[in-house]
């Protein structure tokens, strides 16, 4: 069965499901909301349905109720590869289901074919400034794909409601498709000769992504993979998911979507933090002379970014209370391939010292590294230099969990989104009983 014909099938059964719960619970209270959260970024409120992934606190990610180290155990893996293919993970996500290898090579042969890059895009991207930031750049081309969305052409033709996952199916197949190819030029105009490398159909997605980069090193070949399932999904309330999901919610077709939820994560706080964790370091290294620091080195710059006021880049999450189990699977991968390399050991010391210096400081909830912590140094160890180019490779990634989810909002025919907001006067009379 395709991936078309699985969902389908899937889709009406949980339109039903979804369709007693609300008949027969609705009025269940899940959440309340106090003074506090109304303030504080709206933390722990449970107002939003995402299918695709959950969070837990303590655990970490289960993409469709399977760990980190489960999926990197039970998905499909390339013919040599010790990874999961990232097809894999969109198959889960979206049906949730595990895939066959059989599966994964059609979704493979599927993007391969919807993979060619309209002119257009190429034209304006040539257009830009080759030092505007990439993720300005990537958000650009993901918007001069918009007149190719085939949601936006059927709602104009009227279809209905009923129907509108369909074309959003097909306009993330083609958005995904296409975004390796539309990065790697990214990566290429601005840091490398400018010229285009073409996609090879014999590799699978994430490996044709490293090569039209112009890596074609089989253990960057997996490191990819490994990167783009990591940081595929991390549930709905996230600036970049939930983004997605708002503009989304307007019936602004997949790739309006998916460019504003790009733009979010670009903030320093979410998805850029991967770049800033590697110009911490270097910016550290250059002040020791280019050498790497002692413990002592480290927790002083570590005290002086925190009295300055800065963030410690890569430390902390809004939910997550432990070490993020993104960071432990880039870790594991780093003990592999790069033990010895000095970057990873100054890593690896950060992680040491780190945690407990944010505790003395006593301000983060969260003292562990988050996924943003490990990502750079694995890219710069395969020659990936250039970290302002991080976070497009963290949106390729990304762009998987937030269109699966769109499917499924379309799908489950989830309104306009539309929360109440209040004054801080209105707060005030609330709270006095007025
Ligand atoms: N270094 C220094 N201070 C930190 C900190 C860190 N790494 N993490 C949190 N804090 C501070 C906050 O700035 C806040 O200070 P104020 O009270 O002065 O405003 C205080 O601790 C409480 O914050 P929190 O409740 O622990 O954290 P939030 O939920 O508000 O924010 C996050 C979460 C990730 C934005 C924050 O931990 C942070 O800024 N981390 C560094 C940036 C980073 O790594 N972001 C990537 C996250 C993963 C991702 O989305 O990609």
């Amino acid at each position: 069965m395709s991936l078309k014909e699985k969902l389908v099938k899937k889709i009406p059964e949980v339109q039903n499901e979804v369709k007693s719960l609300i008949k027969e619970q609705g009025n269940k209270v899940i959440s309340e909301a106090t003074v506090e959260q109304a303030y504080g970024g709206m933390r722990g409120i449970k107002c939003m349905v995402w299918e695709t992934s959950l969070l837990d606190p303590m655990e970490g990610i289960r993409f469709r109720g399977y760990s980190i180290p489960e999926v990197r155990e039970k998905l499909p893996k390339a013919t040599g590869g010790e990874e999961p293919l990232p097809e894999g993970i969109f198959w889960l996500l979206l049906t949730g289901e595990l895939p066959s290898e059989k599966d994964v090579k059609e979704v493979t042969k599927e993007w391969h074919s919807r993979g060619e890059v309209p002119k257009d895009v190429w034209k304006t991207l040539d257009a830009l400034p080759k030092n505007m930031h990439p993720m300005t750049q990537f958000s650009i081309g993901i918007l001069s794909l918009q007149p190719t969305s085939l949601f936006a052409k059927k709602y104009d033709e009227g279809i209905p409601k009923a129907s509108y996952w369909d074309p959003t199916y097909e306009d993330t197949m083609n958005l995904l498709a296409q975004l390796p190819a539309i990065s790697a030029y990214i990566y290429r105009r601005t840091y490398k000769d400018g010229k285009r490398i073409s996609a090879d159909n014999k590799l699978d997605w994430g490996a044709n992504f490293a090569h039209m980069m112009g890596i074609d090193n089989p253990e960057y070949y997996d490191l990819m993979r490994l990167y783009l399932v990591l940081h595929c999904d991390h549930e709905g309330g996230n600036v970049s998911a939930h983004t997605t999901h708002l503009v989304g919610s307007a019936l602004s077709d997949p790739f309006y979507a998916l460019s504003a939820g790009m733009n979010g994560l670009a903030g320093p706080l979410h998805g850029l933090a991967n770049q800033e964790v590697l110009r911490w370091i270097q910016n550290l290294m250059e002040k020791l002379g280019g050498k790497l620091p002692t413990k002592e080195e480290l927790s002083k710059a570590l005290w002086d970014t925190l009295n300055s006021g800065q963030v410690i880049p890569g430390y902390g999450h809004a939910v997550l209370r432990k070490t993020d189990p993104r960071y432990i699977a880039q870790r594991e991968f780093a003990l592999k391939h790069m033990p010895e390399d000095d970057l990873f050991k100054l890593v690896s010391l950060i992680y040491e010292t780190a945690p407990d210096i944010l505790m003395k400081h006593g301000k983060a909830k969260n003292p562990w590294p988050n996924v943003d912590a490990h990502s750079g140094v694995l890219q710069w160890y395969y020659g990936v230099r250039e970290y302002d180019f991080y976070t497009v490779l963290f949106g390729v990634s990304r762009a998987m969990g937030v269109l699966a989810q769109l499917v499924w909002d379309r799908a489950l025919g989830i309104p306009i989104e539309r929360p109440k907001s209040v004054t801080t006067e209105w707060i005030k009379k609330e709270v006095a009983g007025k």
